[in-house]
């Protein structure tokens, strides 16, 4: 299957000689807070699973959060378990229990311009609530086609306070959803990045992977959440073992920023499965696998803010990956022949995104890492320089993984529906990326950030308006144009439904698969047009009816207003145009097809 190599590729630098090295270890560092996190070093742990039983998950969730001191936050099982893995089958119900244990003692940040209230709020009814503030919280399930109503998958004026009793989530996991990886964590305008940087996410699957891909039956699998926080040692120098020594540039967000040689401070430290590694020596946590054994490696990348390119290098040499899914949908779900695996010796993830590859151990005595390389993020961009995540240590006394896939599973029936790429979109659609200065003099005054249909005044994303951006039909298959005029890349992503990416920067693609979150190319300032991505939008699932957002998954950009409201409207309403007039008097003129040549 051909992939585009400008979607998967990221950015091409390799790892230069000695980035790897690391100087004398560190005291292990182990953080007394609420949500406790192993050492550097430590073998990467595998998260607690939690699996339903005849057809239903009862799962207890306590959000703890500690946003005076670590900047903590962690979702904990009833037995201590931390961030633990939700596994269902599709038609299974889901019943998740939050309880909010977020310290209330926050302190004043500058963040706090967005604790406010919907205007119709009812304080004490979690789902009309609408408070945003750095103690409330609530839960998104990204990527599952689950409806967006209260209880479900509700963010908007969803709210949980400390001291409120449990909240109860309960859906069906829908009996046509993808196998593959999923992910939760808290969706409050303003506050997601505090929340999702401290560690409140964890995985979701949707079992059956085996089922859709035969090639991945019976292997052992193993999962991995990256998640970004603030750096551990911000004041240290970069690692003498680095080849360059970049000057440092601070970013309007005060991150380091992005200064094009892949090395040098990082805007934010990376953990696997919660073992930090910390800049500037980056001390990789540990994995065992058996000589030469393959494994489902599903990988989640949990960062607030930080694009992710993994390789796994065998003595400095890049391997190949073997793609199955990305974004939870298994690469086969287009109903095609074939085995649905896309090879590949590196894997770019942005915020949100998720791969399942199938990787293989080294042989015994050849030593093995799993790194993130470099992502160039633009001029106006993150430092995402290259780093180790984890050594790849083949022996055979290694433990097996928890989890193994089934080796003869029964296949899934072929989907009903004819496939995206096959359907004839209904309109077309332009939205674009954008930031301005408050003061456009001052390079390191306050952001905003938008994301625009196409003539409407850019307005950063009003959570108490309610108002849609944008009028869909249920049944109907758009294309969205994604432009980026801004200097560093954003990822689109949108919630209850999947894409499929038709072109990269207005040249098509053969990318027979699906998405949520997708990277759009930044723009350089000099080329005759903005980049873009061409996405083909499905709205056919009824689950897809209702009022939702898409949004940047750099949660810094979302929280600063680069998020926007859709309404899908029943299949047997009024068409778009013909609404109220509220309605229609905010909408952009929307069956205008545009040609992107
Ligand atoms: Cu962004």
């Amino acid at each position: 299957m051909a992939v585009s190599p400008c979607s998967l590729l990221l950015a091409s630098c390799l790892l230069g000689p000695g980035t790897l090295l690391c100087r004398a270890q560190e005291p292990p560092h182990t953080v007394s807070d609420s949500c406790p996190r192993p050492a550097e070093r430590s073998a990467v742990p595998e998260p607690e699973d939690l699996r339903s039983r005849d057809g239903v998950l009862k799962v207890d969730l306590t959000i703890r959060g500690d946003a005076t001191g670590a900047k903590h936050y962690c979702y904990i099982a009833p037995d201590g378990g931390e961030a633990p893995t939700l596994r269902v089958h599709p038609g299974d119900l889901l019943i998740l229990t939050l309880k909010n244990d977020v310290s209330a003692s926050t302190p004043a940040r500058a963040d706090a311009v967005h604790e406010h209230q919907h205007a119709n709020s009812v304080k004490n009814d979690p789902c009309l609530s609408g408070v945003m503030s750095a103690t409330s919280t609530n839960l998104h399930f990204h990527g599952l086609t689950i409806p967006s109503a209260c209880h479900q998958d509700e963010v908007l004026k969803t709210s949980i306070q400390p001291g409120d009793a449990p909240f109860e989530y309960r859906f069906r996991i829908p009996a046509n959803e993808p196998p593959g990886l999923y992910w939760y964590h808290p969706h409050i305008h303003g506050f997601s990045k505090l929340q999702v940087l401290g560690g409140a996410s964890g995985a979701l699957i949707v079992e059956g992977i085996e089922r859709a891909n035969r090639a991945v039956a019976g292997l052992p699998e193993r999962v991995l959440v990256v998640r970004d926080q603030d750096l551990r040692n911000p004041d240290a120098p970069p690692s003498k073992s680095e080849p360059v020594i970049p000057k440092m540039l601070i970013d309007h967000d005060g991150d380091a920023a992005n200064n094009g040689t892949g090395f040098g401070k990082p805007a934010k430290d990376l953990s696997v499965n919660f073992v930090p590694v910390p800049y500037p020596d980056y001390p990789p946590a540990q994995i065992k696998m058996k000589p030469d054994e393959k494994q489902l490696w599903r990988v989640l990348n949990a960062s607030a803010i930080t694009y992710l390119n993994l390789a796994v290098l065998f003595r400095k040499a890049p391997q190949q990956l073997g793609i199955v899914a990305l974004d939870g949908v298994p690469l086969n779900a287009n109903g095609a022949a074939g085995d649905g695996i896309t090879w590949t010796d590196h894997i770019g993830l942005p915020p949100g995104g998720r791969a399942e590859f199938i990787a293989t151990a080294p042989p015994e005595g050849v030593p093995g890492l799993f790194v993130t390389r470099t992502v160039d993020t633009g001029t106006g961009g993150e430092n995402d320089p290259n780093r180790a995540l984890a050594t790849i240590t083949a022996t055979p006394e290694a433990p097996k993984p928890r989890s193994i896939l089934a080796a003869n599973p029964e296949p899934l029936p072929p989907s009903t529906q004819q496939w995206l790429g096959n359907v004839s979109p209904t309109r077309t659609r332009k939205l674009y990326f954008s930031e301005t200065l408050s003061d456009p003099n001052d390079p390191n005054s306050a952001t905003t950030f938008f994301i625009t249909v196409e003539g409407k005044t850019p307005s950063a994303f009003d959570p108490t308006s309610g108002i849609p951006d944008i009028l869909v039909k249920q049944g109907d298959v758009e294309d969205w144009i994604i432009e980026n005029r801004s200097s560093e890349l954003h990822a689109f992503h949108i919630h209850q439904i999947h894409f499929m990416m038709l072109e990269w920067d207005g040249f098509a693609v053969n990318e027979p698969f699906l998405r949520d979150t997708i990277n759009v190319p930044y723009y350089n300032g000099r080329s005759l047009q903005y980049p873009s991505v061409k996405l083909r939008m499905d709205f056919r699932d009824p689950n897809s009816v209702g009022t939702y957002v898409y949004h940047c998954h750099l949660l810094e950009h979302e929280d600063n207003g680069m998020m926007g409201l859709i309404r899908v409207e029943p299949a047997d309403q009024a068409a778009p145009g013909e609404l109220t007039p509220r309605a229609a008097s905010k909408a952009a003129p929307q069956s205008r097809s545009i040609v992107h040549d």
